[in-house]
């Protein structure tokens, strides 16, 4: 996924940062790279123009901190460019409440995924409490019908189809079918073309105007880039659409209609197929994305969020107790209200940049650290701040508190103890933040 640019990106920047200094020289050479980079990954030439415009005034304008590394500053300006560029922040589906009907309209070119997207949907939204039904309203390929009936049946989700050419009158009597029922999302998968037609485009309208939907999803192949850009963007002006899934991203290596989808379009992209199984739908989120075109992992909004989490100066503070070993267990418990104030666990390994592959997700318990949590409540201030005090008889009191055994008790003060010697070290080599990180045990 997205690894042709991403090797590009990663080059640029190495290229870049390690500079003390960056001169508008540097700064011109890097964006020239930049620009042929986006072109090849088949980005719209417009989007390009407009990216490396804005980047060259803001790196040119920027004051670059003295504390900061100005090569990172100019990797930060590109990272904020791209996320914007992207479509700033996670739009989800907008559904009405349970009790009401929401219709999702998927279309596309032939072979785009809509058959294959609508049936994910279907499952997602079943395991968020929905109550689903597929719509076979794709009469023109003779086993499109089929097709759908084979994949609803593997999510679970019931399928409304009916012998006929007339899709318009599908939808109609799927609709009344669903009302009787009580389906509260009805999700229609409509038949592609090769090309863009009229005959298509008046069927797709036909069925819009009947079924007025919430969500009239274009499902844009990946792997077609600018095409698939050029042709949401028909389907926008001719239908108006909402939303953009954008399937088969697993196989994209250029990642040239994500950069370019919803700056042309003027529409977010929402999800992104990763795969041909029916658990393969993500949530499309820019920002993840944006690191991930440009190799660098979630950096840039880890070190932002951690920055909001930890004010200055209580970093600070934190740095000096683990340079001189007076971490103390009240320490390490507000590191437990931090990661959980910065999100989930998961969410955090993947923004450190080699973390995926290094530190094992099944190996950072939430329950465990929920436990540790109340294992440290359960202690007196004088306790945290002093573990060594804690003796057998306060374990034993300590574990009766937060309803855990001696043997936990024992094993968090194991591991606390390995922590605050990691933490040393760490603080010390002022070493990634993935090292520490993974001192604190997240
Ligand atoms: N790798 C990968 N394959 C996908 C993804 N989405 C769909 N596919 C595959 O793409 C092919 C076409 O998918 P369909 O869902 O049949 O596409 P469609 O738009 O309904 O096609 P028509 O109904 O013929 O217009 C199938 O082989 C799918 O398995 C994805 O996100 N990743
Ligand atoms: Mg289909």
């Amino acid at each position: 996924m997205l690894d042709r640019i991403s090797q590009k990106f990663t080059d640029i920047f190495r290229n870049i940062s390690g500079k003390s200094t960056i001169s508008e020289k540097n700064i011109r050479e890097a964006v020239d790279e930049i620009k042929i980079t986006l072109l090849e990954a088949d980005v719209n030439l417009r989007v390009v123009r407009r990216f490396i415009n804005r980047t060259i005034e803001e790196a040119s304008g920027e004051k670059v901190l003295k504390a900061v590394d100005p090569g990172q500053q100019f990797v930060k300006i590109v990272y904020d460019r791209l996320v914007a560029l992207l479509g700033d922040e996670r739009k989800d589906l907008n559904l009405k409440g349970p009790d009401t009907h929401s219709v999702i309209l998927l279309m596309g070119l032939q072979g785009s995924g809509k058959t294959t997207t609508s049936a994910k949907l279907a499952l997602k939204l079943k395991k968020e409490g929905r109550r689903p039904i597929l719509v076979a309203a794709d009469l023109v390929r003779p086993a499109a019908v089929k097709q759908l009936q084979i994949l609803g049946e593997q999510v679970g989700v019931e399928v409304y189809s009916e012998e006929s050419k007339d899709a318009v009158r599908v939808v109609k009597n799927a609709l009344a079918y669903s009302k009787k029922k009580s389906f509260n999302t009805i999700i229609i998968d409509t038949a592609g073309r090769l090309h863009l037609d009229d005959a298509m485009m008046k069927e797709i309208k036909k069925i819009s105007d009947i079924s007025k939907p919430v969500e009239t999803l274009f499902i844009a192949d990946a792997m077609t880039g600018q095409s698939a850009v050029t042709i949401a963007k028909e389907f926008h002006e001719r239908i108006g659409i909402s939303g953009v899934i954008l399937s088969k991203f697993d196989s994209d290596a250029r990642g040239g209609a994500a950069i370019s989808l919803k700056s042309v379009t003027g529409q977010p992209l929402k999800f992104i197929g990763v795969g041909e199984k029916m658990e393969d739908l993500e949530p499309f989120y820019p920002e993840r994305i944006a690191s991930r075109i440009l190799g660098m992992g979630d950096v840039v909004s880890l070190v932002e969020k951690a920055q909001e989490t930890i004010e200055t100066d209580e970093a600070e503070k934190l740095q000096e107790k683990m340079k001189s070993s007076t971490f103390s267990l009240q320490d390490y418990l507000e590191q437990f209200q931090r990661v959980r104030k910065m999100g989930s666990i998961d969410a955090i390994l993947d923004m450190i940049p080699g973390a995926k592959g290094n530190i094992d997700p099944s190996e950072i318990d939430q329950e465990e650290m929920k436990k540790e949590e109340a294992i440290i409540l359960s202690m007196t201030m004088k306790e945290r701040y002093n573990h060594r005090i804690i003796g057998p008889s306060r374990r034993k009191r300590i574990a009766r508190g937060s309803g855990t055994a001696v043997f936990d008790v024992n094993k968090l003060l194991k591991k606390f103890e390995k922590t605050r010697l990691m933490m040393k070290k760490v603080a010390k080599s002022k070493k990634h933040q993935a090292n520490l990180m993974k001192s604190l045990g997240i």
